[in-house]
């Protein structure tokens, strides 16, 4: 580890016990067992902060693939998205981070991607069970590039904040985003997953 690699490790650390969270200035809330939500799997995901995001009833709901993070371009983002049955997840690559799989964490997946590393590369699933579904990026995963989908509000793990797409990481994030990442192209919610991350992170204090 580099110095400043330690330093935003620690911050993780800090962010994911709750302590510090303020200092970031937003309206996050975090509970102490936040590394104990959704049986710890996201404990080595450096940038989810505890929060389901709610993308219930949202045509076309879209996850970055290679969103900053862990250590790269190396996260998904959002990390926790509620949908209900029947609705339909698109995973949309960014080009950034190397090449990036998406598979069902399970022993027979519902859901695998091929592996891809092309900006604009898709992968879609259609989600009829209820249930959680957590799933890894096979090249990443020992760096914590994980994510979980799940249908139905019932299993929303008690005590995780569920938040809007656009209240990801406080709502004054956006444009401070969009100017900084040169994101544009990835819409709405690459945009809300980026300021997610600058925020947790403080990329843009120069930290
Ligand atoms: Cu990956």
């Amino acid at each position: 580890m580099t110095p400043e690699d330690d330093r935003n490790y620690t911050r993780r650390r800090l962010l994911k016990t709750g302590v510090g969270v303020t200092a970031a200035g937003t309206a996050t809330t975090l509970g102490g067992t936040a590394t104990a939500q959704y049986e710890g799997y996201l404990d080595d995901e450096g940038t989810w902060a505890g929060q389901t995001a709610d993308a219930r009833g949202i045509e076309n709901i879209t996850i970055d693939v290679g969103a900053p993070g862990n250590t790269g371009n190396l996260a998904f983002a959002p990390v926790v998205i509620l949908v209900q049955s029947g609705q339909t997840v698109r995973w949309r690559w960014t080009g950034e981070g190397g090449t990036h799989n998406v598979r069902h964490d399970a022993d027979n997946p519902a859901f695998e991607s091929e592996l891809q590393s092309s900006a604009g590369a898709t992968f879609e699933h259609t989600f009829e069970d209820s249930g959680r579904y957590p799933y890894l990026c096979d090249p990443h995963v020992s760096l914590g590039m994980k994510g979980i989908i799940v249908v139905g509000e019932g299993n929303v793990e008690e005590g995780t904040d569920i938040v809007g797409l656009d209240q990801l990481g406080g709502g004054g994030g956006f444009n401070t985003a969009a100017a900084a990442g040169g994101a544009a192209a990835f819409g709405v919610v690459s945009l809300v997953g980026v300021a997610a991350y600058r925020e947790l992170t403080g990329q843009t204090d120069g930290y």
